[in-house]
């Protein structure tokens, strides 16, 4: 469910808006008007009213109003896009930092207790600062309905503040192309009661790893895909995407490519530590050298384990 943008979904609807009404009434307003004395004159120096072309001299008092009003007007459109931008920049000290990672073709979201998920959870009426990240190429992250953008360039640091007022689940798109499944790369925000943001902040790690040991592993296993966007580009339906499927690959032969020479390999439990941590160490014949980053860092040894379980049971 998604819901409709209000006043209330963000700080910065109502200013974002009223300068964009602003902007656009003033050019509706210009488009009528000039069009209007356009037809007018075409009709009155017709041919047949004016064979002869009437010769106007210039006006200063015209001159100088039609010098004066637009140059108010454009400062006034100035001053309401740069108080908007100007908010937007100037970010609480108080705002809860959310890391935003992006890379292809999934945002993930850390928070500060560790706790990663690719939907974005924040507080209501809180302001949240998100820590923009990108890990391989140019993405950008838009909020429609909180009216807030922001490029995301590797090795860049750049940041955005929001503060929701409303309840509600609201749109994620990735507004810069990224590649082959740029258009997949959305998610969703979440805006919940403070009181259960703080609790969902608090578990500490190992409660959140004690809890994913008590479900079926292969449940864990599919939440690891799903926390690290690893979905993206693998199925667990034997369908190529942009990497292979996970299912059928634990216990069998896998053709790869080893410095650039063909080789057969068993994917075991080290193949696959090595097409997580290392992906590009070989590839598999037929896909792309580069495509998948390394997860060193990010999927945890726990976390391993449960996608190894899970990879077994795709393969059974
Ligand atoms: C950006 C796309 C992308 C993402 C995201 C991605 N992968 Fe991959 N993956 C690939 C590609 C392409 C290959 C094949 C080339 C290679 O071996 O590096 C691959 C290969 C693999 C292989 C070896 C498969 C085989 O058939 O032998 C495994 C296992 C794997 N990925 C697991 C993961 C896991 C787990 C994640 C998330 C933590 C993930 N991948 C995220 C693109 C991706
Ligand atoms: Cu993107």
């Amino acid at each position: 469910m998604i819901d409709q943008t209000t006043n209330k979904a963000s700080n910065f609807v109502s200013q974002v808006d009223s300068a964009f009404i602003f902007i656009f009434g003033i050019s509706i307003l210009f488009l009528v008007g000039i069009t209007a004395f356009m037809v007018y004159y075409i009709i009155k120096y017709r041919k047949s009213k004016n064979a002869e072309a009437t010769h106007i001299e210039g006006s200063n008092t015209l001159e100088i109003i039609w010098t004066i009003i637009p140059t108010i007007l454009v400062l006034a459109m100035f001053y309401y896009g740069w108080s908007g931008w100007k908010l937007q920049k100037d970010i609480p000290e108080d705002a809860i930092p959310i890391k935003t990672i992006a890379r292809m073709w999934s945002f993930t979201f850390q928070y500060e207790n560790g706790l990663i998920t690719d939907t974005l959870y924040v507080p209501l009426n809180k302001a949240v600062n998100l820590d923009l990240v990108a890990l391989d190429v140019l993405h950008s992250l838009y909020i429609p309905a909180f009216r807030v953008k922001q490029d995301m360039v590797p090795g860049k640091q750049a940041n955005i503040w929001f503060e929701s007022g409303q309840l509600g689940e609201y749109e994620i798109f990735c507004a810069e192309y990224c590649g082959l499944r740029h258009s997949f790369m959305t998610s969703a925000v979440k805006v919940i009661p403070a009181d259960e943001f703080d609790e969902l902040t608090k578990i500490d790690s190992t409660a959140l790893a004690a809890n994913n040991t008590e479900v079926d592993s292969r449940q864990a296993g599919i939440s690891v895909t799903r926390k690290y966007g690893c979905n993206a580009c693998h199925t667990a339906d034997g369908s190529k995407l942009v990497g292979p499927s996970y299912k059928n690959i634990m216990g069998r032969t896998r053709t790869v490519i080893k410095d650039g020479e063909e080789i057969e390999m068993m994917a075991d439990e080290d193949y696959i530590r090595r097409s997580i941590y290392d992906p590009n160490a070989e590839v598999v014949k037929g896909y792309e050298k580069g495509l998948m980053l390394s997860y060193k860092d990010q999927v945890t040894e726990e976390e391993f384990l449960q996608l190894l379980d899970y990879f077994r049971y795709l393969s059974e």
